[in-house]
């Protein structure tokens, strides 16, 4: 059976299903080529609407029989969808269909992976399970047997019964078809159990394959973290008696909120000192956090729709934020997340990818899982709970829980329980969902007579169909400091709402420097003209430690421009001005280790556009390594004393204390390897006894062009441990030098261990490929034709992680005419593909533009 042929969908189309459902009972006849699914379902005439459609979701399977009420029925079946006359009253629907996991490399529906059966529905994978309404706005409560021969037999909710060849599983909770999981196979569980604020026992379980029961503690700690958390700031408690968890090897993306039932990439669960770094640790206890809260916003609170997938992202994202900002540093967390959002959101929001956080159509749903929905969807609630403050923002959140618990909803349902709490209107607000692209933020000084006057103007550029943008409201955080250092008073978040707006401070005894934006309080390009020496000042004096961190940031980031553009010296005031923030062992050394970093090349590269400057991608190379070693230099006798800082005796704990001293000591490490060409890396790798040391000191090696010896036995140490293979992968490719990067990926992909099927081992080299900036850029276009050939062999594989990685693209047009030139010849060259996927279509034609 074929794919549903590409259609767009529209936001503004939407209409409620015809029937509601009142139970789902599904059987599934486990085998891999020749499973059998039947389902049983109860259907009743939706009161909300008068269209009796009886249109049903179903794509790659066999249906085998159908009946309503006990009586044979023959619907009709075309590109994916089953309709069928069907009574205009409650009915009982069966239906029995065959489908194949085993073929199924997809990934995506009920698939296998290492012998191991498991799922993926989100957003539309259930319609390859059985025929269905496959729309989140359809809730009901089901109840599964499988039957087969598997140890453990898993699926949502609470276990009813099991005995020899089946397990019966009943959720009581009413849920869409996305949520829906089953994982069978030969697993082994690390168990524990949380006792809810209600006096509740949980039974807890983390399920691995053989062998993996070594690294699960910490994900299990960092679950009862997460559970206790949300009771304690959210006031939310876990409904289930029990909570799965399931490691799998081969998976799209991260991990899966499937009610009672998680499911994993095992490398965003399983953890070890061994086998894992300090960021893996952080990463899996958020993601942990971030599936486990959606049991709240997304499964017991849904979407109506996917165009309102921000609702449950958007808001899921900034709980995990607060989480982890809680266990671990706030300032440190929210660097770490501006980071981010400028290497990811910002490429995608001012290129041809730009959407809304709440897109208004699409093709393939599976292609809007991005940063702009998730991470500037979590932005926005940033917005809005620092306009509406704190304790507004916990009120709003507990009349969104009781006024719309067991309900798919919207931004519109969203917006009203603030506007119902605060009596404010946020109807200007709410462009922040509807208008695409990173608004720019332009700040005017004036200093008169003791005023000191900010005038604040916005313009957003136009993106993809929204030619003109209207002016949207924007909180900026601003601090005033005398030139001792001191706060003359405390921030005050000024609310911009006009394209252009004026503030006036008065009673001042000298003019003062202004910190702007401060904790980066909107996904803002800001653009501040302050001289270095403010820029010195701020990074010396600025109390808020994001601005602060900016501060040393922008000098770095004008210092690189300069160094490409005019051929500059490094700047000293910023390695000064560094230097002295590096000697500073009263501050955070993790905050001290991200005051080290550098705006990304790309970043750089985006900056040079938006100032109508061609970006060379070796040039950018080269004055970041310039920078990089004159900086070594300039802190040569501070290295040793940061790396004696950062010893540490006691056991290893993956906590942020210890993992800020690592950071801290890595970083010293990397610019000391500048110096003495990896001696002290060797050594250091000698004698590493957790993952992130030897990591660590690996890539110092390979950076100084040694390491060969330490790499094989890198290999040789890990070669059965997939997760840390996939490390020695990604690491030769980043760490290649720009004319090899491409060669090297081409060799590692030739290699025995390349599982290309694998989407972990994939972006393990195409991934690191793509972030290698002056590599993939490379003028010879090699990398631009060895990541085609693959996507175009990957594509009827797995069109997900193919469509994913088209995005290394989305930034030609910031480059040269040969460079373009040589981008649109492979594009041009997938797209001419012969049955290229739907998702993989979509990508490239938006990113081709016309
Ligand atoms: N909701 C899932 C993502 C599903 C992606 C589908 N292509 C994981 C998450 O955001 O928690
Ligand atoms: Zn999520």
């Amino acid at each position: 059976m074929r794919d549903a042929a590409p259609t767009t969908i529209h936001l503004k189309d939407y209409e409620p299903f015809g029937w509601l459902i009142d139970s789902v009972h599904l059987t599934f006849r486990l085998d891999p080529g020749k499973t059998r699914v039947i389902s049983r379902v109860a259907f009743r005439p939706n009161p909300a609407t008068r269209n009796r459609d009886f249109r049903l979701n179903g794509e790659h399977m066999t249906l085998i029989r159908a009946s309503i009420d006990g009586q044979d029925w023959k619907p009709h079946v075309r590109d994916g969808i089953l309709t069928a006359q069907v009574p205009d009253a409650p009915f009982e629907w069966v239906a029995e269909v065959e489908i194949d996991p085993a073929a199924n490399t997809a990934l995506e529906g009920l698939y296998m992976s290492n012998g191991m059966y498991c799922t993926q529905c989100e957003a539309e994978g259930f319609r390859r399970i059985t025929f269905y309404p496959d729309r989140p706005d359809v809730m009901a409560v089901f109840t599964v047997r499988i039957e087969g021969t598997h140890p453990v037999m898993l699926s949502n909710g609470n276990p009813v019964d099991s005995g020899e060849g089946f397990a019966e599983w009943h959720d009581p909770w009413p849920k869409p078809a996305y949520l829906f999981a089953l994982v069978a196979g030969d697993l082994v569980a690390h168990s524990d159990t949380f006792t809810t604020v209600s006096g509740r026992e949980v039974d807890l379980n983390l399920w691995v394959r053989p062998g993996d029961e070594g690294k699960c503690a910490f994900g299990m700690e960092a679950l009862k973290k997460s559970m206790r958390w949300d009771e304690e700031v959210y006031g939310r408690e876990y409904d289930l008696d029990v909570f799965n968890i399931v490691a799998v090897d081969d998976f799209n993306m991260g991990a899966m909120e499937n009610k009672g039932l998680n499911i994993f990439n095992s490398a965003a669960v399983l953890a070890s000192p061994e086998t894992s770094t300090d960021d893996n640790f952080e990463r899996i206890e958020a993601i942990i956090a971030h599936e486990y809260f959606h049991n709240w916003t997304g499964n017991r609170i849904t979407c109506r729709d996917w165009f309102q997938l921000c609702l449950k992202e958007g808001l899921t994202v900034f709980r995990d934020a607060q989480f982890t900002s809680d266990l671990r540093s706030a300032p440190v967390k929210r660097i770490r997340d501006v980071i981010d959002l400028r290497a990811r959101q910002f490429p995608e929001d001012q290129g041809p990818l730009s959407h809304p956080v709440r897109p208004e159509s699409f093709q393939e749903i599976n292609n809007f899982y991005t940063a702009t929905v998730y991470e500037k969807g979590a932005e926005v609630i940033g917005m809005l709970k620092r306009l509406v403050g704190d304790a507004a923002y916990a009120e709003a959140l507990d009349l969104y829980f009781a006024r719309h618990d067991g309900q798919a909803c919207t931004i519109e349902d969203w917006l009203k329980v603030f506007e119902d709490v605060t009596g404010r209107d946020l109807s200007q607000f709410k462009r922040w969902y509807s208008q695409a692209g990173t608004p720019r933020l332009t700040v005017e000084e004036a200093w008169r007579d003791g005023t000191f006057t900010l005038t604040l103007s916005q313009a957003t550029p136009a993106t993809p169909g929204q030619p003109d943008k209207l002016p949207q409201v924007i909180p900026v955080a601003v601090g005033l400091l005398t030139p001792n250092g001191d706060e003359v008073r405390a921030t005050e978040v000024l609310e911009l709402t006009q394209a252009r707006q004026s503030y006036s401070f008065d009673g001042l005894t000298a003019r003062p420097v202004a910190s702007v934006l401060r904790d980066f309080s909107a996904p803002v390009v800001l653009d501040h003209d302050l001289s270095p020496e403010q820029r010195a000042f701020l990074l010396a004096h600025d109390t808020d430690p994001f601005n602060r961190w900016e501060a040393g940031r922008a000098l770095a980031g004008q210092c690189l421009l300069d160094m490409i553009t005019e051929d500059a010296a490094p700047d000293t005031a910023y390695l000064d001005g560094l230097t002295a923030v590096l000697r500073d062992d009263g501050l955070d050394p993790a905050y001290r280790a991200l005051m080290l970093g550098l705006p990304s090349q790309s970043e750089l590269a985006a900056t040079l556009h938006q100032r109508g400057l061609i970006p060379d991608p070796q040039a950018i190379w080269e004055a970041t390594e310039t920078l990089r070693q004159t900086t070594a230099q300039h802190m040569q006798d501070l290295l040793p004393r940061l790396r004696a800082e950062a010893q540490i005796e006691a056991p290893f704990r993956p906590d942020a204390d210890q993992a800020g001293k690592r950071a801290l000591g890595s970083a010293a490490l990397a610019l000391l390897s500048r110096l003495d060409s990896g001696t002290q890396a060797a050594a250091d790798y000698a004698c590493a006894d957790n993952m992130t040391l030897q990591l660590s000191a690996l890539s110092c090696l390979l950076k100084a062009g040694k390491g060969e010896v330490e790499l094989a036995a890198f290999y040789d140490q890990w070669r059965g441990d997939r997760l840390v293979i996939d490390k020695w992968f990604g690491l030769q490719v980043a760490l290649a030098a720009p004319e090899q990067a491409a060669e090297t990926a081409r060799r590692l992909s030739a290699h025995a261990e390349f599982n290309w099927r694998n989407p972990n081992r994939f972006r393990a080299v195409f991934g690191a490929l793509a972030m290698h900036h002056a590599g993939f850029h490379h003028a010879s276009g090699a990398a631009y034709q060895l990541l085609a050939d693959w996507l175009i062999r990957l594509d009827p594989v797995n069109p997900q992680t193919t469509a994913r990685m088209c995005s290394a693209y989305q930034t030609w047009r910031r480059y040269d005419d040969d460079r373009q030139a040589l981008i649109g010849a492979q594009l041009d060259r997938i797209l001419a593909q012969p049955d290229l996927s739907r998702d993989t279509t979509e990508m490239l034609t938006r990113i081709r533009g016309s």
